[in-house]
């Protein structure tokens, strides 16, 4: 069937909005409207080029809520008509990595996700006979996707796509490394690097759990005030600290910091954020994507003297398990997810997300079909 899409073709070049052909599910695949997508900072990066895995063309998109119009042969839970959001992470219940409950990477299809294709090794995507690449196995920049059945959540009924997509990544993200990553305590004193999409999430999780200083950090002070409103007890702007900035959030924290999350991708940050932990216990959780070829270092006393640098994926999240929660969290009024969501646009005007996002004057951008 023909769908509108916006597509790829090259890094650094905008996203174009043409008119592509999807095949429909095969066996144990479903086919799902799209009705609303975010745009997560990972978008961005693919599009840049620094993604070792980003492939061209393709139709790039991770966050988005929808409804299924077709199943393929031997799906079983779920059917036309169920609400969904995609997962990046999916979650087959069979493979050594679900089995193991020590992890959330689900492995059942991680290499041809990587490859931009489907289990089967081919696409279902294709514009004038010619093949487009999906993206991280969602591909939600379309108004139809295909996508496996373990790769989608099924949620309620009443939850509205604009909102909910954003759980398809970033609420999940942030929230989830705080709860399932981290694991942070009540009183805990924690510090958030990067207060955009993912940052403000783990600041809303940080004042779930019942943390005690929640500091953030952040270049653009414009990001300030909506913080403060998640619950930030205080904001650092690295330009504008005299000195060291670990030094600064030390003394800040009374010693260290029991948890730091960085969320911007930045490998000196990253260290900064291991550094500023509380010596013989301060956890770092690693969320940011760091371009190809780029690495993390520190002195290995750090570690030594106690601190444990962690990476957090989809937050730790067990996609069908534990997204149908999530959107119930919101749909409870126990999240917030609506003043996050600063813009909204039709497809056509994408490109037009990806520009709010680098002038720093979004934090999260939702197209609609
Ligand atoms: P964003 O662009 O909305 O936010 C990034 C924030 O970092 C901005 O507020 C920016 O001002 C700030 N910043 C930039 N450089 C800084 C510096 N040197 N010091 C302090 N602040 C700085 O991006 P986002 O959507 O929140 O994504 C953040 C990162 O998380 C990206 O790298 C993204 O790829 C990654 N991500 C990872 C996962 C995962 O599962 N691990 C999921 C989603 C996103
Ligand atoms: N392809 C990149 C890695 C990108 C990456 O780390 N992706 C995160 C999700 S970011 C969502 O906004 C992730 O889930 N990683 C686990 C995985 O298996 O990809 C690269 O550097 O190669
Ligand atoms: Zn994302």
């Amino acid at each position: 069937m023909e769908v509108k899409a916006a597509i790829a073709y090259e890094a650094g070049k905008p996203l174009s909005i043409e008119t592509v052909q999807l095949e429909g599910p095969k066996a144990g695949e479903v086919m799902v409207e799209i009705k609303a997508s975010g745009v997560c900072h990972t978008d961005a990066y693919t599009l840049s080029g620094r993604d070792p895995e980003g492939l061209f063309p393709a139709i790039l998109g991770h966050e988005g809520a929808g409804v299924v119009v077709e199943v393929g042969k031997e799906v079983t839970s779920l059917k036309k008509g169920d609400r969904v959001i995609p997962l990046y992470t999916p979650e087959c219940r069979q493979c050594e990595y679900c089995l193991s409950f020590k992890t959330n990477l689900c492995q059942a299809i991680r290499a041809t996700q990587g490859k931009g294709l489907m289990p089967d090794g081919t696409s279902r995507f294709s514009i004038g006979g010619q093949k487009l690449h999906h993206y991280m196995g969602t591909s939600t920049f379309a108004n139809y996707t295909v996508l496996p059945e373990i790769a989608l959540a099924k949620i309620r009924e009443d939850a509205p796509f604009d909102k909910v997509c954003y759980i398809g990544c970033g609420v999940t993200t942030g929230i989830g490394a705080v709860i399932y990553t981290a694991k942070v305590e009540p009183g805990a004193n924690v510090v958030v690097f990067g207060l955009g999409g993912i940052g403000l999430n783990v600041i809303q999780g940080a004042r779930m759990v019942g943390a005690n200083k929640i500091i953030g950090v952040d270049i653009n002070t414009k990001k300030r005030s909506l913080a403060e409103k998640f619950g930030m007890t205080h904001f650092v702007n690295p330009n504008e600290v005299e000195g060291d900035l670990v030094k600064y959030l030390v003394d800040l924290t009374d010693g260290g910091a029991d948890y730091s999350f960085e969320c911007i991708g930045n490998v000196k940050v990253m260290r900064q954020a291991l550094e500023c932990c509380h010596k013989g216990w301060g956890q770092s959780i690693i969320i940011g994507v760091a371009g190809a070829g780029e690495e993390i270092s520190t002195r290995p006393f750090q570690l030594v003297t106690g601190r444990v640098w962690k990476g957090s994926a989809f937050g730790g999240a067990r996609g069908r398990t534990d997204v149908p929660k999530i959107v119930d969290w919101y749909m409870e009024g126990k999240i917030n997810i609506d003043d996050l969501i600063t813009h909204v646009m039709p497809i056509e005007k994408i490109n037009d997300a990806f520009d709010l996002m680098h002038q720093g004057d979004s934090i999260r951008s939702v197209v609609t079909f």
